[in-house]
């Protein structure tokens, strides 16, 4: 069977064919298992939000058994993917927050500081006065962090109003005659379930306004946090190089991959490896020594960071566990196949689950514990090291397909590149050198030709002389097919050409991990203080175009909250209300500034951005 079809990916392709060979089940055959799918729910006209249902609401049926219509039941179930999004992300950033909590008061000496200037400026940003004791500041940061979540006052959050800019809180203080800025990120989910409960608001404007108050609390609370903490815990990543995809898997060491999101045991796996003991006990069970590898957005973490080699984007892991040569597969939360316990059996592979809030039936369970890190991440080690000898020559599957790619650009990082500030940055929008610059973000979907319309898109887009930034699995996509190599300029229109060889970065640039999407509005914080002007004047788009994660739906509408149009393919479950997509598509733009545009092709996805880009004012 020839799979070239379902992957844009030559190393995908390759261990696809290997998984057909031998009857390894993956997720494009169980996609097709589960089509066609079930349109009334595709179109977002399924509702089970209490027994008298499920209703589906058809044209025999158009209201459910409550008097519910189809506008009221679409918009509820978007709000709540929204609200499910952000609980994600929300449930990761608590964690480094708490971290940071321990670290400062000493609780751990698991994790040092390691970037103490980040830690001042985001001191300095929430208004906590200077102090030369960096665990006194670590615990106030902390603290204001914490406060976010739990928050019950009717203020802005502590992170929203230390970084967004005054003009776009302008916006947010009047909308629709409401204040949608957001308050506590705990109390803005739980306002979404209240008021999607049975019975309760049946209005599709206010339950959207209370979703991008959710999602607003996602982007410059949860997230923001998230990345911001993290920068300060594990270092802000610098630009560098690093490699990707299967083919950087070493057939002749004793191999680790970490996949999911929290970076807590990532990291420490990541430093620890390379003792010289445990490479040397890799070399005693035959091995030529120990590698860790990263897989999605835990990978997306450790190549910015640590230089380690990205396997790939969701859509790979299986194949991961198929080339037969991963010891241990380590998973904490998010994106996580449970596919993966049953798949492993066939292997050698020691399949571990690490998280509290993740448990994989089949999976051996080690839960992770902050003070016990380097414990943990050392069992986990002796793991791998003992299923080496059992490794099976006869299901070895190997694929020579690996790429090189820049990575590693924060903010930080990218003011380094620009000298100091985002002033040429912010002149090279202004002149038209840059005709905007577009954030890639989001998954992979078996809808889509796996990395296909990721490709295909950020391709036809820096032809248009668009600047790329972006997150997830889309940046191991763009970074698999080499478009984050300097070289890609040779691909670009002509003035961005001259623009990335000039500072020498490539024309697509790897923010990080999802969390990370939040970068993107630090981002346009930066331009839009800049500018003097709201979010919404600026040259920006967003666009998820393999997206299929309630977390990647949760962050679009915190960028079109903020004013920032945003592509999506495919289409959300929004089909079943000609008026819900109507507003979304269309109206949302008088209300907030932006919009969504649905779009399956490529070319016109990029013809739309430069259509509805919005011009700076001279
Ligand atoms: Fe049906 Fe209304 Fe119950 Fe939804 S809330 S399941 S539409 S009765
Ligand atoms: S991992 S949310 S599949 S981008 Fe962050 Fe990838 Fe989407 Fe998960």
């Amino acid at each position: 069977m020839n799979n070239n079809n379902s992957s844009a990916d030559t190393a995908t392709q390759d261990l696809l064919n290997v998984a057909a060979a031998h009857h390894y089940e993956t997720v494009w055959d169980r996609a097709k298992q589960q089509s066609p799918k079930c349109k009334i729910g595709r179109d977002g006209l399924c509702c089970k939000n209490c027994l008298l249902g499920p209703c589906h609401i058809t044209a025999r049926a158009p209201r459910g058994v409550c008097g519910a219509t189809a506008d009221t039941i679409v918009m509820r179930n978007f709000v709540r993917h929204i609200a499910a999004g952000t609980a994600a992300h929300t449930n990761h950033s608590r964690s480094i927050a708490l971290m940071l909590e321990k670290i400062a008061e000493g609780k751990t000496d698991e994790y040092p500081i390691h970037d103490t200037q980040k830690l001042r400026v985001v001191a300095e940003k929430l208004k906590i006065p200077p102090s030369d004791d960096i665990y006194l500041l670590a615990k106030m940061v902390a603290e204001k962090a914490l406060e976010d979540f739990g928050s019950q006052k009717l203020t802005p959050l502590n992170f929203l109003a230390a970084y967004a800019p005054a003009k776009t809180i302008t916006r947010w203080r009047s909308v629709k005659d409401t204040d949608m800025t957001p308050r506590g990120i705990d109390r803005e989910i739980s306002e979404v379930f209240h008021q999607t409960v049975m019975g309760t608001n049946h209005d599709p404007l206010t339950l959207l306004i209370q979703g991008m108050r959710t999602a607003l609390a996602n982007g410059w609370g949860a997230s923001l946090i998230a990345t911001e903490l993290q920068d300060i815990i594990f270092g802000t990543p610098k630009a560098r190089s690093g490699m990707t995809n299967l083919g950087v898997i070493d057939p002749e060491t004793v191999n680790i991959i970490v996949h999911g999101h929290e970076p807590l045991l990532a990291d420490k796996l990541a430093t620890l490896h390379k003792n010289t003991e445990i490479q040397d006990a890799a070399r005693r069970v035959g091995a030529k020594g120990l590698k860790v590898y990263g897989l999605c957005c835990s990978g997306g973490e450790l190549l910015t960071r640590h230089g380690i080699p990205l396997i790939g984007n969701i859509q790979q892991q299986e194949l991961a566990i198929i080339t037969g040569v991963i010891e241990a597969f380590i998973v904490d939360v998010h994106c996580i196949f449970p596919s993966l316990a049953y798949l492993a059996r066939n292997f050698h592979t020691q399949f571990i689950s690490t998280s509290e809030h993740a448990i994989f039936p089949g999976s051996q369970h080690i839960p992770f514990r902050e003070e016990k890190a380097s414990a943990i991440a050392n069992n986990i080690i002796q793991q791998a090291l003992d299923a080496y000898p059992k490794r099976d020559e006869t299901k070895i599957n190997l694929t020579p397909h690996k790429t090189e790619a820049i990575v590693g650009f924060s903010v930080e990082s990218l003011k380094k590149t620009f000298g100091g500030s985002l002033a040429l940055l912010a002149d090279a929008l202004k002149t038209k050198e840059i005709k905007g610059i577009v954030c890639m973000m989001g998954c992979n979907s078996t809808e889509v030709k796996h990395d296909a319309y990721h490709i295909a898109l950020t391709q036809a887009l820096i032809k248009k002389g668009f600047l790329i930034v972006g997150t997830g699995c889309w940046g191991a996509a763009a970074a698999k097919a080499g478009l984050m190599q300097c070289s890609a300029a040779e691909q670009a229109a002509t003035p961005l050409k001259k623009f990335c060889q000039q500072y020498q970065i490539p024309p697509v640039l790897h923010l990080g991990s999802c969390v990370d999407s939040s970068r993107f509005l630090v981002l346009a914080a930066e331009l839009a203080k800049h500018f003097d002007c709201d979010i919404a004047d600026l040259p920006l788009f967003a666009s998820a175009p393999e997206w299929m994660s309630e977390k990647a739906l949760a962050i679009s509408l915190y960028f079109v909250a903020s004013g920032i149009n945003m592509h999506l393919w495919p289409t959300p479950p929004i089909s079943g209300s000609e008026e819900i997509t109507r507003l979304l598509t269309e109206e949302l733009t008088n209300i907030i500034g932006a919009r969504y545009f649905i779009e399956e092709n490529p070319e016109r996805a990029a013809e739309i951005m430069i259509r509805h880009l919005p011009a700076l004012l001279s």
